[in-house]
């Protein structure tokens, strides 16, 4: 198939976000590319189907397959990954999924880091093991882990980073180096990152998924993935996994909504990130938090490879409070500007409990080995005024703050 990325310039991010592979005057001068809302195309002759269906000519036939509007999406994500091509799919699990069962075969194992968003831990558990892969998590903080825990039937090593829910760090660089040695495919979910954070692929990285129903969409309206990678990987993921296995087509409507998202991706991930750096710093210094996980907090366990692998720390922040799960309900249950939601990435933003909702997909003892404390609380920084943001959280926290003051009174 033809790349979906020929047109590769040295524009910058926010402009290729607005711009690539999109001439208004192949349209009637549309400033906004038009959705092309088809499911199928009609052939010129009966001879032209059969060319298109034998690979012999290109061109789009079947909207499972390709559909213009989608192509855009896909150079896009590819120009914006730094990957030959792309492949836009119907949600992010559709994009992991068509993945691995692309990439996988019975009797092969898969490494995977320690800490996975819930359902993809699930995808590997319960779904890839039902058809002969095994599944070998490891901590992948430390790179030295997985070349220790590789064997000859390891074909794929997968990892988020940051990672759902407690924003551990993988050095990609590291881990794709041992991977290249040893002939194994690397498949990063960047979905909390976005490339303008952090671009796997240049790191050495093979395979990009991503939630596009987060930060890429951005406005909690959509559900939607991508994958990136070579041409050739995203060919095969295309015709094996979308088309034959999992038919997670992404529909031409939820392509334009990420395309109009992707516009504003520069400037609401400065926002994200400016508001989630001061409120993980007013976190960390309230007394009813007693741990913050936030990249861009000098107390972060891997601040140091967040400042070389991520261009900022992201809208994402974890803490635990004092006082455990009990005192996180009622927390939440305070807050009134902020939403109790799962999902992330959105304008809005949303508080979730992950041991109860995202991660209840883990049972308790799997929690427990996974590191995600049932304390754990994850926040999605949105796009308010970051002020009125923490006026909420501290208002409810002010009120753990109380009724911590009086349990210890009660027990004096
Ligand atoms: C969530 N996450 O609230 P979709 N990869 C990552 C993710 O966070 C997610 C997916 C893939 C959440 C969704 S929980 C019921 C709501 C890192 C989704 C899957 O298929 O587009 O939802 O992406 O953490």
């Amino acid at each position: 198939m033809k790349s979906n990325n020929d047109n590769k310039t040295d524009l910058g991010f926010a402009t290729r976000a607005i711009h690539d592979g999109y001439d208004p005057s192949t349209s009637e001068g549309a400033l906004v590319p038009p959705v092309y809302m088809t499911s199928t195309f009609t052939f010129e002759t009966a001879e032209q189907g059969a060319a298109m269906f034998s690979g012999e000519e290109q061109g789009h036939f079947y909207s499972r397959i390709s559909n213009p509007t989608l192509s855009l999406l896909e150079l896009r994500m590819a120009s914006l990954e730094g990957a030959e091509a792309a492949m836009a799919t119907a949600s992010g699990m559709g994009a992991i999924t068509s993945t691995l069962w692309t990439l996988l075969e019975q009797g092969d194992e898969i490494l995977v880091d320690k800490t996975l968003y819930g359902c993809t831990f699930s995808f590997f558990q319960h779904g890839l093991t039902k058809f002969g892969v095994s599944i070998k998590h490891v901590d992948m903080r430390r790179p030295e882990n997985v070349r220790e825990a590789i064997n000859e039937k390891t074909k794929v090593i997968y990892f988020e980073t940051p990672a759902n829910p407690n924003m551990r760090l993988v050095e990609i660089g590291a881990v794709a180096q041992i991977a290249k040695e040893n002939d194994i495919i690397t498949v990063v979910d960047n979905t909390y990152a976005t490339p303008y954070l952090t671009r796997p692929i240049s790191w050495g990285a093979d395979i990009v998924v991503h939630s596009a129903t987060k930060y890429l969409g951005g406005h909690g309206d959509l559900v939607a993935g991508i994958v990136a990678g070579s041409q050739e990987m995203i060919d095969r993921i295309r015709l094996e996994g979308v088309k034959d296995m999992t038919g997670a087509v992404m529909a031409p409507l939820t392509a334009f909504q990420i395309m109009r998202g992707l516009k504003t991706l520069e400037i609401r991930m400065d926002r994200h990130c400016s508001s989630a750096q001061m409120i993980a710093k007013q976190l960390e210094d309230h007394p009813a938090v007693k741990k913050v996980y936030y990249p861009g907090l000098e107390s972060f366990e891997q601040y140091g490879l967040a400042k070389r692998q991520m261009s900022k720390p992201g809208g994402m922040i974890a803490f635990e409070l004092e006082g455990g799960i009990s005192t996180g309900t009622r927390f939440m249950n305070d807050l009134k500007l902020v939403k109790r939601a799962v999902s992330l990435g959105d304008v809005d933003t949303l508080i979730q409990h992950p041991a109860s909702m995202t991660h209840s997909t883990y049972t308790p003892e799997e929690r427990a080995e996974h590191d995600i404390s049932d304390s754990l609380m994850r926040i999605s920084i949105g796009l308010e005024t970051p002020e009125d943001i923490m006026a909420d959280l501290k208002s409810a926290l002010d009120n753990v703050t109380l009724d911590n003051d009086n349990k210890e009174t009660k027990v004096a």
